[in-house]
């Protein structure tokens, strides 16, 4: 058991969906929260994060922080993907080492695992067949990540740890059509199809691809709960068990948004992995589970894009 209480944890990244959620979440706990300003620190580069965290001196490190996006941006800027990634995760896991860090938890994604993985995934099928190519430099780096926080606590006996996360949705999602994930992508069409009267939506690829979601807040759930209870070599998937395929997901957010036209598809686009469903029994065995269902996390997940993005900018 590690006890948050009284410490002081970093939530790199606390801007994103994810941290921002870690952060809400850490709320309920007794310990001090900081954050990093990305005008003043720049994750990719080493002497930024070496002063931030000599000057911190955070004793938990939540390592949220990513270049994140959909299939389209992954397959479009692998570079971004590969470098960025693999910069912010060397920098805080060596700088982490260095200032004495007790506790730090790197938050991986479910595309490490193989393109044609045994269904659902167990956190041991890593490294036992090829990628996904539209997310192979995004998979390397988040591998290089866990193979990092492993190192270290082989080398130097650090309690650092790994999460796996699902695909994930949420407040503070990212809805712009080009760069974003599926879910936050099909609630944008959705709702701009319906006020523009439209009688339908465009998807990519075939609808027949086969995913899993967990909103942002039970990861963040997961996540302290990890943290704090938590301790092994073999990183963890967090997952909510269940998975969807493409054309469901889109008219179960068709009918959450009120659009009830017609679903069509772009064959132009990538389907991507046919299928990403995590075994979820060993984060579930340790005693947690989620509480979000999805037609509920749709439904939030809606609220937060009309008060993020349409009323801000009404
Ligand atoms: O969420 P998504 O971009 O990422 O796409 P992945 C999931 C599936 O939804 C794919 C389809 O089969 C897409 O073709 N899809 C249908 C759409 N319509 C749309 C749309 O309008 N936008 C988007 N984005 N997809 C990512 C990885 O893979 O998942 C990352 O590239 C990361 O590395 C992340 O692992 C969680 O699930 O395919």
């Amino acid at each position: 058991m590690y006890e948050l209480r009284g410490k002081r944890v970093w939530v790199a990244g606390h801007r994103g969906m994810v941290g921002s959620a870690v952060v809400r979440r850490l709320a309920a706990e007794d310990c001090e929260v900081l954050t990093s300003a990305r005008a003043e620190v720049d994750l990719k580069r080493q002497t930024d994060v070496e002063a931030f965290l000599a000057a911190a001196r955070p004793d938990a490190v939540v390592v949220a922080a990513a270049k994140v996006g959909g299939i389209l941006a992954n397959d479009t800027y692998p570079a971004d993907f590969l470098y960025d990634n693999l910069m912010i995760e060397a920098n805080i896991i060596h700088a982490s080492y260095t200032v004495g860090v007790e506790k730090l938890l790197f938050l991986g994604s479910s595309c490490i695992y193989p393109k044609l993985a045994p269904q659902p995934i167990p956190e041991a099928a890593l490294l036992t067949g090829p990628l996904e190519p539209t997310n192979e430099w995004y998979a390397i780096a988040k591998i290089a990540g866990i193979k990092l926080a492993q190192a270290y606590r082989k080398q130097h006996g650090c309690d650092f740890i790994s999460a796996m996360p699902t695909n994930l949705y949420g407040s503070g999602d990212n809805f712009d059509l080009q760069s974003s994930h599926v879910l936050p992508a099909l609630i944008r069409k959705a709702h701009e199809a319906k006020r523009r009267g439209e009688t339908s939506i465009t998807i990519w690829g075939t609808g027949t691809p086969r995913r899993e979601f967990l909103h942002a807040d039970d990861c963040a759930d997961a996540l302290v709960f990890l943290l704090k209870t938590y301790s092994g070599f073999e990183h963890v998937n967090v997952g909510s068990g269940e998975d969807v395929t493409i054309l469901e997901l889109a008219q179960r957010v068709a009918a959450a948004v009120g659009f009830s036209g017609e679903i069509v598809h772009d064959l132009t686009k990538p389907d991507g992995t046919p299928r990403k469903l995590m075994a979820a029994d060993k984060l579930r065995s340790m005693g947690w589970s989620p509480k979000i269902d999805l037609d509920t996390g749709i439904a939030r997940a809606y609220a937060s894009f009309l008060a993020e993005t349409v009323e801000a900018t009404a």
